[in-house]
């Protein structure tokens, strides 16, 4: 490492003492834009990195609730405001047991350069709390999402801070947030994607991160002369990326034979497809977080307590939660003949695993694959903003196209003297460019 690089990232770390998953997420992205940024001395005088790593601003709340027994309990709620240079602050709630200002930051700075990907005019931001919604009744997520909403709506606008859903915050969730905000502000704009179709929100949005992913591994493995037809696919996670993602995987040819939740993964050899697919919508919404019920119902294996990085497939899609492939779960697919890991969910393999993986196969990062969630959260702002409600068709063409966009900057910016692509170095500078372009633009502010 150069050791301007490794004093830069001293001070980080030492800034941010213990928050590993933000130093993660950090590290990544300097390695990746380092040598581009020491070729443009007017960025170094403006301490362009130092101010891009300092999230503009952090609101943390107490969330007090009553529970269905008449307890009260408290929760912490969080708003990352991260970088507002080319768009308003945008980007997911997590409820999450693992939620803490760590994971908020990396995800909020991974966000910036994700939204900045897509071309469309969004920040970065990310929130949540660690409220865990597994177990929990209906009007007790009501009563949970109004109580957050009533500290979080005087942070966001739709022209300041528009959220979305994320890990444990779907459509029932963005609704109650979203009614909570209209009765305290007495006003109806589009301050949240991921929106009811009743309300506001956009078509092919909830498939949108899931099908994205495809698109985009369809675009590496085009460049390769090989298309999805009769590839098997391991996904992680059964939410609403795995289900998007085996929508279309399935569409487009190949066989999914993993799923997978905390409690161990699903293999179903002959492929999840069709009202299997849609049996991932009915586990998610019994709240219990679990996936061994698939293995009774459609007689498939389940492996307790296994991830399905041990299977033998062509292609690995992470579509859980962050670091949930390390270095031995890579080791394993490509020892087993795995070619190509692409995450779907945000920084979904260790440092070591991403290394790894794009030095001896093919690696995606995140914030290039899954872009296609926001990139539609975008489209979804520009509709409310519009009062206009375009087709379905019109928004998968504009995703397709999205999607192969920022395949082409990941190439452009990513390819190596041998031709390979370096996907990591690729989505970061294509990302940062824009960013630091606007930063530049606006002054020290
Ligand atoms: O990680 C992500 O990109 C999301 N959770 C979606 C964010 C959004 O604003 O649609």
């Amino acid at each position: 490492m150069d050791s301007k690089m490794k004093a830069f990232m001293d001070g980080v770390r030492q800034h941010n003492p213990g928050e590993d998953e933000f130093l993660q997420a950090v590290q990544e992205v300097v390695e990746s834009i380092w040598d581009f940024y020491q070729q443009n001395p007017a960025w170094q005088k403006a301490s362009l990195l130092e101010r891009m790593v300092e999230p503009e601003r952090v609101v943390m709340f107490r969330v007090p609730w009553v529970d269905d027994r008449g307890d009260v309990k408290v929760n912490r709620g969080y708003r990352v405001e991260f970088n507002s240079a080319i768009g308003p602050y945008k980007g997911g709630i997590r409820f999450h047991s693992s939620v803490n200002l760590s994971g908020l930051k990396f995800l909020g700075f991974e966000q910036t350069f994700k939204n900045s990907l897509t071309s469309l005019p969004m920040g970065g931001g990310k929130g949540g709390s660690d409220f865990n919604p597994r177990g929990k009744s209906d009007m007790e997520i009501m009563r949970f999402c109004q109580a957050f909403m009533a500290e979080l709506f005087r942070h966001i606008g739709p022209n300041t801070d528009v959220p979305a859903g994320d890990i444990g915050v779907g459509g029932r969730e963005i609704g109650y947030m979203f009614g909570m905000y209209k009765k305290l502000r007495n006003e109806f704009t589009g301050v949240f994607t991921g929106k009811g179709r009743e309300y506001g929100g956009s078509q092919v949005r909830p498939e949108a991160t899931g099908f994205g992913a495809i698109y985009f591994v369809r675009e590496m493995l085009a460049l390769k002369q090989d298309d999805l037809k009769g590839k098997t696919i391991a996904l992680s996670g059964f939410g609403n990326v795995a289900w998007g993602a085996a929508l279309k995987a399935t569409e487009l040819g190949a066989k999914v034979v993993t799923i997978s939740g905390p409690d161990g993964y699903i293999y179903d050899a002959e492929g999840i497809s069709g009202a299997k697919i849609n049996y991932m919508l009915e586990l998610r919404a019994s709240n219990m977080d679990v996936v061994a019920p698939y293995a009774e119902k459609f007689g498939a294996q389940f492996f307790p307590g296994k991830k399905p990085w041990e299977q033998a497939v062509d292609i690995a899609i992470p579509c859980a939660i962050q670091n949930e492939l390390n270095e031995n779960d890579a080791r394993m697919l490509i020892d087993k003949g795995c070619k190509l890991i692409a995450e779907a969910s945000n920084m979904g393999c260790t440092a070591e695993a991403a290394t790894l993986a794009a030095a001896e196969i093919t690696f995606a990062p995140g914030k290039a694959v899954n872009a296609g969630g926001v990139a539609v959260s975008g489209l979804e702002m520009s509709q409310n903003n519009m009062r206009i409600d375009w087709t379905r068709e019109e928004i998968d063409a504009k995703l397709q196209q999205i999607m192969t966009n920022i395949h082409q900057t990941c190439a452009r910016y990513g390819k190596e003297p041998s031709g390979k692509i370096n996907y990591i170095k690729g989505a970061n500078i294509g990302g940062f460019v824009k960013v630091a372009e606007a930063m530049m633009a606006q002054g020290v502010v």
